[in-house]
């Protein structure tokens, strides 16, 4: 694996460590789309971010969510967040991350998520296990959607909030509840390190999802999409699951949007 995972995991603790200082100042918001937030946070980190992978990995491919990466003919591609759960930073919500996930020929095969207020660094290796601060993490044994605490998240401008509100609102009533933290690949890492037994979001970006779930799998679970089909980094939906509540978790899914898409066709929707 050459030195892919520890040089990505010295970038995101330096990356991790600005957004923390960054944190502390006055933000500088500004606005892609309304509620749609980026932060001078966002610029720097990425800025950094490049420069050291450009500087370690010349050529290899970097798709970043600022737009600062640039596709190669390499066959690596470093999927870039700069900051995951930039709203929580802009309003002083202690929530957000820095991650960075190496596929090569498309799948996953390094991840790194840290987290610089808690500290916790969570990496992962295709084959290797998944890690938190050095120590193996594994999903949750939970095997009832009843005793089950979940995650999900609503990002701005999603066509499909309606259809996650149904979600939401059926999996309350089932699980132990829902938390919608603001991070998805702080939520992925959640489920690896079984403090959730399962996430989902209906609308999200490779790099916040690339490192995340190869955590996920590393640890014991399963990440496909809603209804169980497989999963495509490229692809919107994600599920992950401690692989124990997956299929009961996908009939909730699939019962929810035959219902929803019927009552839409009635024009109740
Ligand atoms: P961000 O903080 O890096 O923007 C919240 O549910 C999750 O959705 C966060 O991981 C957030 O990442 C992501 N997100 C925010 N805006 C998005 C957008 N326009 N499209 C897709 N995902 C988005
Ligand atoms: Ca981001």
């Amino acid at each position: 694996m050459e030195n892919f995972l520890s040089t990505a995991v010295e970038i995101a603790r330096e990356a991790g460590a600005l957004v923390a200082e960054l944190f502390k100042r006055p933000k500088e918001i500004s606005y892609k789309r309304p509620s749609d937030l980026v932060t001078n946070a966002d610029r720097r980190s990425e800025a950094l971010i490049i420069q050291r992978l450009r500087n370690h990995f010349p050529g290899q491919a970097i798709v970043a969510e600022e737009g600062g990466g640039a596709q190669t003919s390499s066959e690596y591609c470093w999927y870039v967040d700069p900051l995951d759960g930039t709203t929580n930073f802009a309003h002083g919500f202690a929530v957000f991350c820095v991650t960075l996930g190496l596929a090569y020929r498309g799948e996953v095969i390094a991840g790194v998520v840290f987290d610089p207020i808690r500290d916790e660094l969570f990496t992962a290796e295709r084959g290797s296990g998944a890690f938190l601060n050095g120590q193996r993490i594994r999903v949750s044994p939970v095997n009832k959607l009843s005793e089950s605490l979940l995650a999900t998240g609503f990002p701005p401008f999603a066509s499909n909030h309606d259809l996650n509100i149904q979600f939401y609102f059926r999996l309350t009533k089932l699980s132990h509840g829902i938390r919608r933290a603001g991070s998805a690949a702080l939520d992925l890492c959640s489920v690896a390190a079984g403090r959730f037994e399962g996430f989902w979001e209906l609308k999200l970006n490779p790099w916040d999802k690339a490192a995340g779930t190869l955590l996920v799998t590393e640890a014991g679970g399963r990440v496909s999409g809603l209804t169980g089909g497989p999963f495509q980094l490229l692809a919107d939906e994600v599920f992950a699951s401690n692989g124990h509540v997956h299929d009961e978790m996908c009939s909730v899914f699939s019962e929810v949007m035959a219902e929803y898409r019927g009552a839409k066709g009635k024009g109740e929707g």
